[in-house]
């Protein structure tokens, strides 16, 4: 079978040190634990920043500093969360791909989002896609809810969208698709042939339907943004337990895992290793 690509979100915008004390906040702890996900078989980072108080921040020079640091830590592909968190303008996230990370999000569409909303204007993500593409910033096209996949459709056929398209289906956020079989298949059904896509469960659900997505034959993200335990009741110490938990599943299933190098050229990023 092919091989899999798997992700590290290492602390997303939610979290804090209070709901589990190893979760990465600082530069520092993030650097360190892209290492850790990465000599777990992550060779993807995917990164949200926080200023000094833990909160989401789309600081420019909080973002350049973090995007270095890990950098010279370990060679996984940076991928830069323009998501950011709820509440932080779209304006002040879409310049986060100006420090020109290999790979960042793109969040298709606006929806509730627990009990907030995340908004992405149209006309907002249409600028912030051609940018990326005019930078070579590969987008991960985040699809919450089964409509968000016509609405990256048409940002290819408006030649916003270089091949391969990479999707990930999030399974499990209130506002979106629940965390189940069928949403998977559903979703799945409509992607585009050739396109590459994983899976990203939210909570609970993470490692089921992380697995499924690897079964059928998908890429799998997961960390500490994803899920805090590793088990019922076990908080994950870190990013790093929480990957190897994943690549022991898609060894399991007769996929090896992906190095960088592998994963740079299945996106298109060839020369593009760690940048
Ligand atoms: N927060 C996750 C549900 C992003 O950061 O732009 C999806 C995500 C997208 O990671
Ligand atoms: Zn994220």
């Amino acid at each position: 079978m092919s091989v899999a690509v798997l992700t590290a979100a290492l602390t997303g915008p939610i979290a804090s040190k209070a709901d589990n004390p190893s979760l990465p906040i600082t530069r520092e702890e993030i650097a360190a634990d892209a290492r850790s996900a990465w000599e777990a078989g992550a060779s993807v980072v995917h990164i949200h920043l926080r200023d000094e108080e833990g909160r989401p921040t789309a600081d420019l020079d909080v973002a350049r500093r973090t995007v270095e640091m890990v950098r010279d830590t370990c060679p996984a592909l940076i991928q830069l969360s323009t998501g950011v968190g709820l509440g932080v303008p779209f304006e002040d996230r879409e310049r986060l791909v100006e420090v020109r990370p290999a790979m960042a999000t793109l969040n298709v569409c606006s929806m509730t989002f627990g009990e907030g909303q995340f908004l992405n204007p149209p006309d907002k993500v249409r600028r912030l896609a051609a940018r990326m593409l005019e930078l070579g910033v590969k987008p991960e096209l985040e699809l919450y809810d089964a409509g968000h996949v016509e609405m990256a459709l048409a940002l290819h056929e408006e030649g916003l969208l270089s091949e391969p398209l990479q999707f990930s289906l999030v399974l499990g956020v209130r506002g979106g698709m629940p965390a189940t079989v069928e949403s998977i298949v559903h979703v799945v059904r409509r992607l585009p042939p050739g396109c590459v896509w994983q899976v990203i469960g939210i909570g609970r659900s993470n490692l089921a339907m992380t697995a499924i997505g690897l079964a059928m034959g998908g890429n799998a993200r997961t960390g500490m943004e994803d899920t805090l335990l590793l088990r019922r009741g076990v908080p994950a110490q870190g990013n790093g337990p929480l990957v190897t938990r994943l690549a022991n599943v898609a060894r399991t299933l007769e996929r090896p895992v992906a190095d960088v190098d592998v994963t740079a050229s299945l996106l298109g990023l060839r020369g593009q290793r760690a940048s």
